[in-house]
């Protein structure tokens, strides 16, 4: 990676990323390793419901089977591994800024904290050596990027960085079948986990078929390792909820037209609309849409946990 050095202080030939004393010796041996994002937990979930959901989701990759590498921007310094202090830090401060790509040399440079999103953790974890990560949803199109050409760049950055992404398919309040197209256009591997239809993130169809199906970590593995050997870029794995877990499609359909009314009448711009769109379905819905994104976190981390298992020759 290349994030611009300081004026002073390190040098430019010093790795800018800090290892975790787990995570570097999970690596140096070559045991399991699954990154996991911070915005999600910064700005996707509410305080202080995020501290705990922070917790678990590094339990469910143990559970899977792989050391879990949560990423953030400390002090301008990017971190593959947290302590429980900077976890803390992590989703309690309200101020902690949102860290794509394109911000991460100037937290660099300016010595600035900041939570990681797929596009930067992504980047970050490949730098580091991690072949998978394990988030909720992805970015994608919104609807009526016609007119605002509003468009996540973690499609860009899944099109150059080498790792499998598990999630849950991209978030509902997206324009779906836009952002498959254009996952397509961008070469980003995409194969649904036991399913030939593309998850919708709180419910478990989006509507959208997915050409490519796996029925285990072994095999979305051997994807993952076949991918690297060809060109650079990401698997996406799209691990849907199991039915009777996903949230009631009529309150669903409510709840996020709702949601995205409310974030045009506010005149949310960039990279505020996500967290504002996310705020407003998890108080609209009574905290139902909260507990069902916990749930998917939950469920794609410990199967990340196994496919890096599984990577790694070590399945079980
Ligand atoms: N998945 C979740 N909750 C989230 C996100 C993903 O369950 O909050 C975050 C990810 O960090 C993703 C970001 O990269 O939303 C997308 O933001 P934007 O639409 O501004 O690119
Ligand atoms: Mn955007």
């Amino acid at each position: 990676m290349s994030v611009e050095p300081p004026s002073t202080g390190r040098h430019a030939t010093d790795s800018p990323l800090r290892l975790s004393p787990e995570v570097a010796d999970a690596l140096a041996t070559g045991a399991p390793v699954v990154a996991l994002e911070s915005t999600l937990l910064a700005h996707g979930l509410p305080r202080p419901d995020n501290r705990a959901a922070a917790d678990d989701v590094e339990a469910a990759v143990r559970a899977g089977g792989a050391v879990p590498a949560t990423v953030a921007v400390l002090d301008g310094v990017p971190h593959v591994g947290l302590t429980a202090e900077q976890v803390d830090r992590v989703c309690h401060d309200p101020d902690l800024a949102k860290l794509g790509v394109r911000d991460l040399p100037v937290a660099a440079a300016l010595g600035l904290s900041g939570a990681t999103t797929v596009s930067s953790t992504a980047l970050l974890a490949a730098a580091a050596g991690i072949g998978v990560f394990a988030t909720g949803g992805l970015g994608g199109v919104h609807r009526q990027s016609a007119e605002t050409f509003d468009e996540s760049a973690d499609l860009t950055a899944l099109s150059r960085t080498s790792l499998a992404v598990v999630c849950a398919g991209v978030k509902s309040i997206l324009d779906v079948p836009a952002t498959l197209e254009r996952m397509e256009s961008l070469s980003v591997t995409v194969i649904g986990y036991r399913t030939r239809t593309f998850p919708g993130f709180y419910v478990a169809d989006s509507g959208s078929p997915v050409e490519w199906s796996v029925d285990s970590p072994e095999q979305a593995a051997a994807v993952v390792a076949a991918r690297r050997e060809l060109a650079p870029g990401a698997v996406v794995v799209a691990n849907p909820l199991p039915a009777d877990e996903q949230l009631d499609a009529a309150l669903h359909d409510r709840v996020i037209a709702d949601a995205l009314a409310a974030a045009e009448a506010a005149g949310v711009r960039g990279k505020a609309v996500t967290p504002f769109v996310l705020d407003h379905l998890h108080r609209a819905s009574g905290g139902a849409t909260l507990a069902v994104n916990v749930r998917l976190v939950l469920r794609n981390a410990e199967l990340a946990g196994r496919i890096a298992a599984a990577l790694a020759g070590q399945a079980r």
